[in-house]
């Protein structure tokens, strides 16, 4: 019998071999099986390629063409399949059968990504993050494609190709990449005042958030539920993270982009992995016109939020996701999200900006994935059976049979299958009086552009503010144009005349005459759930813990550490010199990373055990303090034993409340601390 093919050698190869044993033959496209995958045909062993060999023109052919155009928005993205399980029913509110009963599962897939960057950019540039669930219901799939932010840049969808225009990467020079400190967005920006509040939010510590799996999701327009009897509310979706809400510190996620590209892809992919699933509550806000007509704000305006404080949540259900995806291009790049897939139950509003997004999305998958039978890809198409007229089309796979492809059609009278028929319990459109002149304008009630943006201003710490107005500094530092930040700084004299102060203060500039206001804000009450930092979950769930340690370093005193970080829910990850296993005071051991390529960035909080003869020989190098250095300045809890001294002295480290020795380090690293801001920033 002849030898198998040995793609070492290049040796043997029968096709009588191809299929033996477990494992699958390697074949064409189109199943001729293969015989040797590592060289072309040739005439002579130093000839020229033949033309005629089809198993390299089809690899090459099919290679040439692996890419598929990337998201113009939201092109970086990570998923995470799992399932909604409803645990509040709400048939009162809407007939939609994923909130029929409780503990009723429903199949999901989520894609959290960023907004401006290209689909290879980095995960923590300041940016929106998009928060997109499809839900697989047995009535079909619904898509709330919303983002981490509650409310959005413009109030009209004919300006959103201008919005991303500008915030894109600039159109003569190809860069900044993922990132809007740059003129044209602020150009844009500070034409439109409408998107001052999304700009607030963007520039606060919600556009640098710490995982994706503590961020908040929103709806953000206002949709509809009904109920069987055909009866309407208003609702607002949110997404709460069962981890809290939590965020990077500026300098912590620009250090971030050099040691982890993929930080957040990865940290979801581990969290799953390891089974930390994370978790989400779905809560609403229902509300009925009489209310909405008491707003002084217009519920059909994305650029504004109602807080929970006047329209309060109520959580509905829970979202675990449990697993990863198998294949990033088929579960990820093929995965199209619609905002027009609603399913009987829930419906739309007559927001303008969601009006827009009902044809864009559909529009898009299109140029995208090339088909109009993209609903065919298995990580798009409906898990519920799903039949109607449509037929052929590029890339059509389903094989229909038999002649009816029209309807109405007599053909069952003849005992032939005449298909799927409409029915009464399938969607309906709320039905609402409408009347009206065809105008091209926007509401009065949309006027204010104001209010809100400095509700949210109000609603923070001292800290979140001063985040706010140094990010805001730092964008329109890096805008080049001076009558641009000039414009900015008039229209931020509209929201808070302190904010405009310190930004300018922050660029040397004076401040220019406040911008004519299309109308003048009213007072609105802060409200405490805008805040991350006063809705902090002081958890050790979901936090990684770097541990560093060299040789002579006690054993006991790191395996102790990792076990108490593992009890509280927290990641342990052990960091030495060298990663292959060094001699500790009591054992050898490995490190799960190397100092180098694992700097206190990337972690929540640090502990460093070390002998203070480690200690002294570390003080001189650079990885290990500017490990301490950057956990301090990033306000994050450092515990060390004794030995660990004369590297705590060379970083400077002050001793705080967030230092402490390694037996308290569980507890304090679940915080933040941000009274240490103030001594080591500028917080003006
Ligand atoms: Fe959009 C993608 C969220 C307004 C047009 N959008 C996209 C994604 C998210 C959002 C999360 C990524 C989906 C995925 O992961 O595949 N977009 C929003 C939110 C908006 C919003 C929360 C306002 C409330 N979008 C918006 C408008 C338009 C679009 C007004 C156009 C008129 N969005 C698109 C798009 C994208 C998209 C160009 C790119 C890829 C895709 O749709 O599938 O059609």
């Amino acid at each position: 019998m002849a030898k198998p093919y040995d793609s070492m050698t290049g040796e043997g190869g029968d096709t009588q071999q191809i299929g033996r044993g477990d494992t699958p033959v390697m074949t064409t496209n189109h199943g001729t099986p293969i015989s040797d995958n590592q060289n072309s045909l040739k005439a002579g062993a130093r000839g020229p390629t033949l033309l005629e060999d089809f198993i390299l023109r089809e690899k090459i052919f099919h290679f040439d063409h692996e890419r598929i155009p990337e998201r113009i928005v939201h092109a970086r993205g990570s998923v995470a399949h799992g399932y909604f399980e409803c645990t509040d029913p709400i048939p009162d509110l809407s007939r939609a059968s994923l909130f029929s009963e409780q503990g009723k599962r429903t199949e999901v897939i989520v894609r959290f990504s960023t907004v401006a960057g290209g689909a290879g950019s980095v995960d923590t540039p300041r940016d929106v993050r998009g928060f997109a669930t499809k839900f697989y219901t047995d009535e079909g799939n619904w898509d709330l494609v919303g983002n981490n932010i509650p409310v959005f840049f413009i109030q009209d969808a004919i300006k959103f190709p201008d919005l991303i225009h500008s915030v894109k990467m600039e159109a003569d020079r190809g860069f900044p990449q993922a990132a809007s400190a740059h003129d044209t967005f602020w150009d844009f920006v500070s034409l439109m005042p409408e998107s001052l509040h999304t700009v607030l939010w963007a520039m606060s510590d919600r556009g640098i958030p710490r995982s994706y799996r503590m961020m908040e999701g929103f709806g953000i327009h206002t949709f509809k539920l009904v109920n069987a009897e055909g009866q309407e509310s208003f609702v607002k979706f949110h997404w709460r993270p069962r981890l809290g809400t939590q965020s990077l510190i500026w300098d912590e996620s620009a250090k971030i982009q050099g040691a982890d590209n993929d930080f957040h892809r990865r940290d979801l992919w581990e969290a799953i992995a390891n089974g930390d699933y994370p978790e989400y509550d779905l809560a609403i806000q229902v509300f009925d016109q009489e209310l909405a007509a008491s707003l002084p704000y217009d519920v059909l305006d994305p650029t504004k939020i109602i807080p929970e404080e006047v329209v309060p949540l109520r959580v509905i259900g829970r979202m675990v996701l449990d697993r990863n995806p198998d294949n990033h291009f088929a579960e990820n790049e093929q995965l199209a999200f619609l905002p027009s897939n609603v399913v009987p139950g829930i419906d739309f509003s007559d927001d303008p900006l969601l009006h827009g997004r009902l044809f864009s999305y559909l529009d898009t998958q299109k140029s995208r994935l090339g088909t109009t039978n993209f609903h065919q890809i298995p990580v798009n198409a409906p898990k519920c059976p799903y039949a109607n007229m449509m037929r052929d089309g590029m890339m059509q796979t389903h094989v229909p049979k038999g002649r009816a492809n029209y309807e109405p059609n007599s053909l069952a009278e003849a005992g032939e299958d005449g298909g799927p028929r409409p029915r009464q319990e399938g969607f309906r459109t709320a039905s609402q009086p409408v009347e009206g002149e065809k105008l091209r304008v926007r509401p009065e009630t949309f006027a204010d552009h104001y209010s809100q943006p400095r509700m949210f201003w109000k609603s923070q710490t001292a800290n979140e503010q001063a985040h706010i107005a140094s990010a805001i500094t730092f964008e329109l530092s890096k805008v080049a144009l001076q009558h641009v930040r000039l414009r900015v700084l008039s229209q931020l004299r509209n929201v808070d005349e302190e904010l405009a102060e310190r930004v300018a203060k922050g660029l040397a500039l004076s401040l220019p005459d406040r911008a004519p206001a299309a109308r003048d804000p009213v007072a609105l009450e802060p409200s405490e759930a805008l805040s991350i930092q006063k809705r902090w979950h002081a958890t050790l769930e979901g936090r990684k813990v770097g541990i560093l340690f060299a040789e002579g370093s006690e054993k006991a005193a790191v395996d102790r550490l990792i076990s108490q970080i593992r009890d509280a829910g927290g990641t342990p990850f052990t960091i030495a010199p060298k990663v292959g296993g060094i001699a500790l005071e009591g054992g050898k051991m490995e490190a799960d990373g190397q100092l180098a390529g694992s700097p206190s960035w990337i972690f929540d909080a640090v502990a460093v055990v070390l002998s203070s003869e480690a200690a002294g020989k570390l003080a001189h190098d650079s990885a290990a303090v500017g490990f301490v250095m950057d956990a301090f300045a990033h306000l994050k809890a450092i515990g060390h034993d004794d030995g660990a001294k004369p590297l705590l002295d060379r970083a400077g480290i002050k001793a705080d409340e967030g230092v402490t020795d390694l037996a308290s380090l569980p507890k304090a690293a679940t915080l933040r601390y941000w009274d240490r801001e103030k001594k080591i920033r500028d917080l003006a």
